[in-house]
């Protein structure tokens, strides 16, 4: 059968690190490969650059069409796409998953879209297509939203959790053609490898973990290790928490050093309190690349903030990550939360944590009940009507406690302790120097673009909006 897949445009990346970060859409290649293991002919196009959808209907005319909706803040142009591929092909099947259609399917039950995938896609996908290539229900098939007489209804969910290692490698090679546009901060071309899904916290403003059931799953230590020897120098790893199995990172570490695979650039994304408790694997996996950054959800500055998301590590964790991370030369970049209910004086506090540490390589997102969470089922009511582009962790969804005004004054000055504010920690030249010539013009323009986090104005002009600013 022949399959488009579709990383659509979200276009809404006017706030926070998104254009930074124009990564590789891996969950469509993993789709992907199920689907040629299975006999199918699928085609991933990436709406974000290059030719758009006309062109690639045309042109493939498939039978299946899978759309990807990874993030809340996508929903609408989700919604938009599908709606095109409906009016280009009425009889084409359409299929929508990703974490934001699998936690929360609702915006997404439209009259366009034949089926939501509620799972892992590479079981699911190829188990549709079969099923549609012999002329049976979708229904017989299971992890499904489909769209009946009478609503949609689910179909039987999977039996078990799909085991990773069902598809090895993604099929990277779909993408390849892509390549040279996908970067990752001031690194291009990136790449993007997943080593675990899941995660067994319970961060109350996290949706993975309630989508996992607070599972882990691991690939094994071969298929990663082919995975990155086959990726290019620049490398985010997009698991939830890396290092969290520390015996068989271990593996992964000296097989990938056995093997000489080293990197120009890693990223990884982990836990403060993890990271301080495991200096020798730490240590071990140092030389895997030339720089090495870890991104840490530090969340708050104090114990009570912390306690407040449920991020069961004290901000001592937080600290001797930072202090054992920086000595052993790895990059330490994060990201704080900021409640809409906060006074000034715990703006206050966070400053002076952030100058105290000197951590300037980071975020500060607006504490945001995300579709596919506790909080935001105990809230749902309460945010009826609230526009799905102001799910960026930028915008607020409802009156904070200081006034909207006051409020984005003080966030905007938070915004300033970060290394992307060119008059503050690090300047346009500093930057001018890390990057090379070639690429200097796009991340003069992604730090110019970025500016306007600094800017309380900007925020406020979209507060008051029903609709996305086009
Ligand atoms: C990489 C990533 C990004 C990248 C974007 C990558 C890209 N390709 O565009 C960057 C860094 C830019 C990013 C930004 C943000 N992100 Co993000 N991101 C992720 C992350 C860490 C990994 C996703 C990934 O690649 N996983 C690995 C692949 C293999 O899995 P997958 O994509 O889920 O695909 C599988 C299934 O979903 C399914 N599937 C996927 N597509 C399709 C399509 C079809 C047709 C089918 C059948 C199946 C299917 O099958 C695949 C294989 O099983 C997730 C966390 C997570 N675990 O999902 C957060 C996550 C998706 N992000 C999140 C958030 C909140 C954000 C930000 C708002 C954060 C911020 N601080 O600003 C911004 C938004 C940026 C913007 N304006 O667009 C939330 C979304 C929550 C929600 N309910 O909306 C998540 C879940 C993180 C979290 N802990 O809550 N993100």
């Amino acid at each position: 059968m022949k399959i488009l897949l579709i990383r659509p445009d979200p276009g809404n990346e006017r706030f926070g690190l998104g254009p930074f970060f124009r990564m590789e859409p891996l969950g469509l290649e993993y789709v992907a490969q199920a689907l040629i293991a299975a006999g199918h002919e699928p085609l991933i196009v990436d709406l974000r650059f290059g030719r758009g959808l006309k062109y690639w209907m045309r042109k493939h005319r498939p039978a299946l069409v899978g759309i990807s909706c990874m993030h809340a803040l996508e929903y609408d142009q989700v919604v938009e796409l599908a709606t095109q591929v409906r009016r280009l092909s009425p009889s084409v099947f359409l299929l929508v998953g990703g974490h934001a259609a699998a936690v929360y399917p609702k915006p997404l039950e439209i009259e366009a879209i034949d089926a939501l995938c509620l799972d892992d896609g590479e079981e699911v996908a190829p188990a549709l297509a079969q099923a549609l290539a012999a002329g049976r229900s979708p229904a017989s098939v299971p992890a499904l939203r489909i769209r009946t007489p009478d609503g949609f209804v689910n179909t039987e969910p999977l039996g078990e959790r799909t085991c990773l290692d069902l598809v090895p490698l993604p099929a990277r090679g779909l993408v390849e053609r892509y390549r040279r546009r996908y970067h990752c901060l001031i690194f291009k071309p990136a790449w993007v490898i997943e080593t675990s899904r899941g995660c067994p916290y319970r961060c109350s403003f996290c949706s993975v973990w309630q989508l996992n059931e607070r599972t882990f799953r691991e690939r094994s230590v071969a298929a990663v290790v082919d995975d990155f020897a086959a990726c290019g120098p620049h490398v985010f790893v997009a698991d939830d928490l890396f290092w969290y199995h520390p015996a068989r990172s271990r593996e992964i570490a000296r097989a990938l050093k056995q093997r000489g695979v080293r990197k120009r650039w890693l990223l990884v994304q982990s836990r403060c309190d993890l990271v301080a408790s495991q200096a020798e694997l730490l240590e071990e996996w140092r030389d895997v690349a030339q720089d090495f950054d870890i991104f840490f959800g530090m969340e708050s500055a104090s114990d009570d903030g912390l306690d407040g998301v449920a991020k069961d590590a004290p901000v001592e964790a937080t600290v001797k990550a930072i202090e054992l991370a920086r000595s052993l030369r790895y990059g330490v970049v994060g990201n704080f939360l900021i409640d809409p209910d906060w006074g000034q004086e715990q703006f206050e506090e966070l400053w002076s944590f952030v100058a105290s540490h000197d951590i300037t390589r980071t975020g500060f997102t607006l504490l945001t009940p995300l579709p596919g969470t506790e909080l935001f089922a105990s809230l749902e009511h309460k945010l009826a009507g609230q526009p799905w582009f102001k799910y960026d962790m930028h915008h607020l969804l409802w009156e904070p406690r200081l006034g909207a005004k006051r409020f984005f004054e003080l966030y905007a000055e938070t915004w300033k302790r970060s290394v992307l504010n060119l008059s503050g920690p690090k300047s346009l030249t500093a930057w001018a120097r890390q990057v090379r010539p070639a690429h200097l013009p796009v991340v003069a323009r992604l730090l110019f673009q970025t500016q306007r986090l600094m800017k309380p104005s900007a925020y406020l002009r979209e507060h008051a909006m029903k609709t996305a600013p086009r």
